[in-house]
């Protein structure tokens, strides 16, 4: 803002604080808010009534779905959306959302309702220390009780959340607070430089690079632009270096590309795996090389003994847990567009890159599963189904192993998930996709148990008229936890199994599309004519939940091991068999 802007800004008259909130969060390029209201933030909303042009306000069905729309909006757009919770109740529901910006690096500020200053301490209604409760959970945590700092906390609040390593910013609200009448100017965004490589870092880089013979790139991290992806590609590419991508951060790099190996996270490839224990550079790229990455810190040698380059743009995350032999901080956009400008090295590994390709190409082979539904197949055939630039969400849980093992994104397409395990987070995700891109195509994919914690956010599709897609793998338990338990306690099925609704129905009570799948070749139809409905529809996949995984049935992982004689005599291994409503089955 100039000058003179700023001037006539301060001589504005008088406004009540939420109407103050408001206009700052316009001021700071913040344009969507998703929330579940409260009696707590009644003046924020009245405030957001005078800025309905400039802000989308998106009502939630609760407010860990509203917090994990803001986490999508963050992911694909690397801005920060707004989540407004209301005290105490409102606000433990959103945490999870909180902790899934948290360590996936999503720019977020959540809002929570406070009760009046003067009953601090008292346990009030709904009162909760929210500095304390959200101290581990978020990046920044702090309070307005004075409407006039409103435009500087909320200022502050978008560059903590957006710089460095980013992250989720919570901001409590004293009720009272938001109600006083007080003349203050909104705030100007600040126009700050981005962190960049030093040239003797570059060289360095180069100098390893140009030393090793089998050298890896994975990269993560969040936040990254258009151009910067495509100064990673040129930079990869010009060194023909193999990339493989961290923990669900599967469309960070060009799936289609002759250098794309894979990802690491739960359920990769062994052979992939095997292939990093040879590396001997790893370039990490964005990656803070965490739990999952490293298959729970055991990839690689801490002390270093294989080096490694680490980037990210926050210089207390490198080498946090694994010693690098060079750290570089900087953004990571600015980092590839440096990267990509320096002189290539002549590589001497394309036999290397070759074989981590062709890991993946046999990775992608569809095994001949048993069962009339193989979801291998399906993500083969969804792979052609894509739009060029579809954003595919997903949730926690096995299912999500089909997807990384199996498809391929290119270069428009975007999948995102919660790095962190959160389960109830892709359908919420999807919404919030739909609401940010509502041109593009969005396939949100859930287990049944995650469908049943969040899938009511599909009323917020409706609301707001928008329409994603929802594949429910309906394998009827809790599959994962399944998984674990038999191979810590074969035979003994404990709180695992789950019964469904009709899932069909479910969305067609909302006047939504739902089409059942129980053989591979119903797939294709049904997904076009979801497309074609043009409506918020669910594909229910009703999967053989003895396939308990992509690389193993529940029989194998039982294998050799006798049900304990204290165990009930054993009945079939799956849970009980999906209802089929023929009425309903298509093909
Ligand atoms: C909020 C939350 N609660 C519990 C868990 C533990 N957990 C991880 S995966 C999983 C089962 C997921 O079941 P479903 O969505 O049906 O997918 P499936 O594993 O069957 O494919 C559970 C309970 C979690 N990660 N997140
Ligand atoms: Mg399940």
């Amino acid at each position: 803002m100039e000058l003179a802007q700023a001037r006539k800004a301060r001589t504005t008259t008088a406004r009540h604080g939420g109407r103050i909130l408001a206009d700052a969060l316009v001021a700071q390029g913040i344009d969507h808010v998703f929330e579940v209201p409260g009696e707590s933030f009644l003046d924020t909303l009245d405030g957001l009534y005078d800025n309905k042009g400039k802000i989308k306000l998106v009502t939630c069905r609760f407010e860990a779905g509203a917090v994990n729309m803001a986490d999508a909006f963050g992911k694909l757009t690397g801005r920060p959306a707004a989540a407004m919770v209301t005290r105490g109740p409102g606000a433990c529901h959103g945490a999870i959302g909180v902790h899934v910006a948290y360590q996936d690096s999503t720019p977020m500020l959540l809002f929570v309702g406070q009760i009046p200053h003067e009953d601090t301490g008292r346990d009030a209604f709904q009162e909760v220390d929210y500095r304390q409760m959200f101290a581990p959970l978020a990046k920044w945590v702090t309070q307005i009780d004075y409407a006039k700092r409103i435009p500087e906390v909320v200022a502050h609040a978008v560059d903590v959340a957006t710089s460095g390593r980013p992250g989720p910013v919570v901001i409590a609200l004293s009720e009272e607070m938001q109600k006083d009448q007080v003349q203050t100017p909104d705030l100007p965004r600040a126009h700050t430089t981005k962190a960049f490589p030093d040239p003797d870092s570059l060289h360095q880089m180069r100098t390893l690079l140009a030393k090793s013979k089998k050298p890896i790139a994975v990269v993560g991290g969040s936040c990254w632009t258009p151009q910067g992806r495509q100064a990673l590609h040129k930079f990869v590419q010009q060194n023909n270096i193999p990339v493989t991508v961290g923990f669900r951060r599967q469309s960070h790099y060009d799936g289609t590309s002759e250098n794309f190996a894979g990802d690491l996270g739960v359920g990769s490839d062994p052979g992939l795996i095997g292939k990093l224990k040879e590396a001997d550079l790893i370039l990490a790229i964005g990656s803070r090389l965490g739990d999952a990455v490293t298959q729970g810190y055991t990839l690689l040698d801490m002390a270093g003994a294989v080096p490694i380059i680490q980037v990210l743009p926050d210089g207390a995350e490198i080498g946090r847990v694994f010693r690098p032999a060079l750290g570089i901080v900087s953004d990571l956009n600015v980092f590839a567009l440096a990267a990509a400008a320096l002189e290539p090295v002549t590589p001497s590994w394309s036999a290397w890159t070759r074989d981590l390709r062709s890991l993946r190409e046999a990775q992608r082979a569809v095994p001949n599963y048993d069962g009339t539904l193989n979801l291998g197949t399906v993500m083969r055939e969804l792979e052609t189904l894509l739009a060029p630039d579809a954003i595919v969400t997903t949730d926690a849980g096995n299912f999500a192993g089909w997807a990384t093992r199996f498809l391929n994104f290119s270069e428009g397409q975007r999948y995102i998930g919660p790095t962190n395990g959160a389960m109830g987070y892709s359908v919420p995700a999807a919404v919030g996709a739909k609401i940010a891109f509502p041109d593009r195509m969005v396939v949100s994919m859930v287990g049944d148990g995650g469908f049943m914690m969040t899938g009511q956010e599909i009323a917020t599709a409706f609301h707001h008229g928008v329409a994603p897609i929802v594949l429910v793998f309906n394998n009827q338990m809790y599959g994962t936890i399944r998984m674990h338990q038999e191979r810590a306690y074969p035979w003994r099925v404990s709180g695992t199994a789950l019964t469904n609704p009709d899932f069909c129905k479910y969305i067609e009570a909302f006047g939504g599309h739902g089409e059942i799948v129980t053989a591979t070749e119903e797939f294709t139809p049904a997904f076009k004519r979801a497309v074609e409905s043009g409506k918020p529809a669910l594909i229910e996949l009703r999967t053989n939940p003895e396939q308990i995984n992509t690389r193993a049935t529940i029989a194998d992982l039982r294998a050799g091991r006798k049900p304990p004689k204290a165990a009930p005599k054993p009945k079939r291994a799956a849970a009980p068999a999906h209802r089929v409503s023929p009425a309903k089955k298509r093909g």
